[in-house]
């Protein structure tokens, strides 16, 4: 049964059962939801918290490449990347206007944001000390946004997924671009072939526990409650087809990409439990321990405080922009009078 339970000493609202017996026809019947659907308060409150926390991480993610910009070692490699930077803002927005569609203001989820209530993926609490992260970071964490957001071109919110079909074209060439970046650097000096390697062997971790969330299939160890829990909000959006598969499944998909991908470029992937399993089928990887990215995930780090600080000071140098299109739009409103 996918209704929520009204929180306890609540009374359901009368019409509540309506609207899921409404919603659930509309799923079994596979069609996208749209804004004019009236739906579960749970589905609701579940797409604005990933969709928020993804728009979040756009904005956010834009930081450590940004940082290259203006050392980008050719004018070509700097137009790419500035490209690139803008497309993951552009992202942010139409995610932000997806979550809208859904009754929250851009506005409230950025102060969200700003404020430390909702999160952005900690990925991104990593710094970028060399060049050679930009490649990193858009084959690594780039390629695993596709792994991850290809199946949510078909999740079952319509605004959500109309805005993943883009963000995916665009993330799938960012990924090229970044393996292009390590090709260069792969058959350059041997210093710029270090280079490539440190880069690879930091980001790597980062980009296969963090960007696919925590892990969702219990098979015991030390992270089996939290697993538990994941797994049973996991099954929860599939069943609402927000999500089609469980984190660890698309987990398992990037690492089988990238082996590959890593032996053309000559780069070496920082576990040494990686090796072909005949009878899965697939890559074999070492359990990602959640609990590792404690200060990532906590945003104690120096490096979470600095990417907050820095997305809170572009919104308050924003604030004359802001101010500039209400007095237009004001302006508009008396002259149409
Ligand atoms: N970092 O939320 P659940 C991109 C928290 S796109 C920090 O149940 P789920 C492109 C979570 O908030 C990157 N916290 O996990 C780009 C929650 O805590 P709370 C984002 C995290 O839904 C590339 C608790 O743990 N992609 O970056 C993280 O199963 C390059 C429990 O977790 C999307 O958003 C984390 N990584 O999996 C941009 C795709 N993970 O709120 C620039 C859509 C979890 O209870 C440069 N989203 N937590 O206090 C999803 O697929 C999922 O929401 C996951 C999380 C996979 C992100």
């Amino acid at each position: 049964m996918l209704a929520e339970p009204a929180p306890a000493g609540t009374a359901q609202p009368p019409d509540a059962a309506h609207v899921t017996e409404a919603f659930e026809a509309l799923l079994a019947d596979g069609e996208r939801i749209e804004p004019r659907d009236a739906v579960p308060d749970g589905y609701r409150r579940m797409l604005v918290r990933q969709i928020a926390q993804h728009a979040h991480s756009e904005i956010i993610g834009m930081q450590p490449e940004a940082a290259w910009l203006t050392r980008a070692p050719t004018l070509a490699r700097k137009a790419s990347l500035l490209a690139k930077v803008q497309d993951e803002a552009g992202h942010g927005l139409y995610l932000y206007s997806a979550a809208e569609t859904l009754g929250v203001s851009r506005a409230e989820l950025l102060d969200a944001l700003h404020s430390g209530h909702q999160r952005y993926s900690a990925t991104f609490n990593h710094p970028a000390l060399t060049w050679a992260d930009t490649g990193a970071i858009a084959w690594l964490t780039d390629g695993a946004a596709v792994v991850n957001q290809v199946p949510l071109c078909r999740t079952s919110y319509g605004p959500y997924a109309r805005a993943m079909r883009r963000v995916c074209q665009e993330e799938a060439f960012h990924v090229r671009q970044g393996y292009d970046v390590l090709w260069a650097l792969c058959r350059g000096t041997p210093e710029q072939r270090e280079m490539a390697q440190d880069a690879v062997t930091r980001w790597w971790l980062p980009a296969v526990a963090l960007m696919f969330g925590p892990p969702d299939t219990v098979a015991g160890g030390a992270d089996e409650r939290a697993a538990a829990m994941g797994a049973a909000l996991t099954r929860r959006s599939i069943a609402w087809g927000v999500k089609q598969h469980t984190n660890d499944e698309l987990r398992q998909r990037f690492v089988d990409n990238c082996v590959p991908q890593a032996e053309r470029l000559g780069v070496r992937l920082p576990d040494p439990a990686i090796r072909w399993n005949e009878e899965r089928g697939h890559y074999d990887f070492s359990p990602i321990e959640w609990r590792q990215f404690r200060d990532v995930l906590a945003d104690g780090s120096h490096c979470a405080r600095r990417r907050l600080a820095h997305r809170v000071a572009a919104h308050q140098d924003g604030a004359w922009v802001r101010e500039a299109v209400d007095a237009y739009a004001a302006g508009r409103d008396g002259e149409e009078r």
